[in-house]
């Protein structure tokens, strides 16, 4: 089977261009790294940081997806993703842009594939493959393909981290073909690339290289301003900008992991073909700035429909708590196809990772500490209407409390 043909010319001069002006790294790199390092030098200040190759060397997909060569860049092994042609996989058009956003498409790992082999689909992109899901689904273990590093097991988002295949469906082993774990598989050629963006719910992530290497700008909070346009709107592309924005750049080797911190900004690009895996995630330290996160979504959509709210009061009336409700209803349904969730599955997931924590003690914040985290988010929700409003949600915080001491 024909295999990937390689970079043009004109993409070599545009990758070299790329890689000739990354400065020296700031991040600290680090072959190991302890749960105690993590949280208190990373997780907690929320810095980024970046594991070295070793994390991944043993991983079955370093050995599965590499065609070594004579340099310190692999190619990508396309044959051995055939076993996953039959995944319906996202596809990002990445030399089409539509507003902010790509053109995107669904379509067979196997027809992608064989376009790359045929030489064509340069500028495609497949983004958020639920790859772990799918093994999951089909009845095998994610062992087949990595093994999730000790200090990211933490993870309140996506289902405990399992290898073998999972026995039972209680906490998400059945996901044959979900888009509701946030576990993902990138695959691109030379050049395409991911815009500058936020992580979903203003969660954290970690994002390995398996094959080939990517450029990463990572920009704080505090340094969002020169990446805005003149309308005040955050740039699609930063190469575009002068300076590109003043963020910290870096070249993420074959095999390291980059850790990007809740909240940041951040763009990359994709050097040689890349094979890259990323869990989006969070944990008990970042529960405040989701929950922040979380209340500014919900302040947009209120705003975006107070002409709803007008005709809910005109119709009930403003007295009584009926209007209220159905308003607060409402806020919440937008919310979740807005933001992508709201309170109640805020809350679930909080309840949820408090009564069954998905690691061992020792990989995860001391017992008090959590606690105060979480004490102070429901201090502040118990200011909100939703709190009285909202049944379920009531259900999840109490069953929270017996928990926290
Ligand atoms: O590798 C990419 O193209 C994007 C990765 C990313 O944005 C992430 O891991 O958060």
């Amino acid at each position: 089977m024909a295999n990937w043909s390689g970079i043009t010319a004109e993409q070599k001069t545009e990758v070299n261009q790329l890689v000739g002006i990354i400065p020296t790294r700031k991040l600290p790199t680090y072959d190991e790294l302890s749960y105690e390092d993590f949280l208190n030098d990373h997780l907690i200040p929320n810095k980024p940081f970046i594991l070295s190759s070793k994390a991944t060397s043993y991983w079955s997909a370093s050995a599965r997806f590499r065609l070594p060569t004579s340099k310190d860049v692999s190619k990508p092994n396309l044959s051995a993703l055939r076993p996953y042609a039959h995944h319906i996989v996202p596809v990002a058009n990445t030399l089409q842009q539509q507003f902010s956003e790509f053109e995107r498409t669904e379509r067979s790992l196997g027809e992608v594939l064989d376009l790359w082999e045929k030489g064509e689909g340069n500028g495609l992109y497949v983004k958020d493959w639920h790859l772990m899901a799918e093994i999951e689904g089909e009845g095998r273990g994610v062992e087949e393909v990595y093994e999730v590093p000790e200090c990211f097991r933490d993870d309140w988002l996506n289902p405990p981290y399992t290898p073998h295949p999972r026995l039972s469906t209680s906490n998400g082993g059945n996901l044959s073909a979900s888009t509701s774990d946030f576990r993902f598989t990138y695959l691109g050629p030379p050049l395409t690339y991911t815009p500058l963006h936020r992580d979903v719910y203003g969660s954290y992530s970690w994002s390995a290289n398996v094959v080939g290497r990517k450029v990463w700008w990572l920009f704080p909070p505090n340094k969002l301003d020169r990446v805005k346009d003149k309308h005040g709107e955050l740039v699609f592309d930063v190469r575009e900008l002068a300076d590109e924005g003043g963020g910290i750049k870096i070249l993420q080797q074959e095999g390291e992991i980059v850790f990007v911190p809740s909240g940041w900004h951040h763009q990359v690009v994709n050097l040689d073909f890349c094979i890259s895996i990323n869990h989006n995630f969070f944990s008990s330290p970042t529960l405040p700035r989701i929950y922040d996160t979380l209340c500014r979504s919900q302040a947009r959509v209120e705003e975006s429909i107070l002409d709803v709210k007008e005709m809910i009061i005109q119709r009930l009336g403003s007295t009584g708590d009926a209007w209220e409700k159905e308003w607060v209803e409402e806020v919440q349904s937008l919310l979740e196809r807005d933001a992508g969730w709201n309170w109640r599955g805020f809350w679930e997931t909080v309840a949820k990772n408090v009564i069954t924590p998905p690691t061992p003690s020792h990989l995860r914040p001391p017992v008090g500490m959590r606690d105060e985290w979480i004490r102070d988010i429901i201090e502040r929700f118990k200011l909100h209407r939703e709190w009285i409003m909202l049944d379920e949600v009531r259900t999840a915080i109490e069953k929270i409390e017996v928990v926290i001491s």
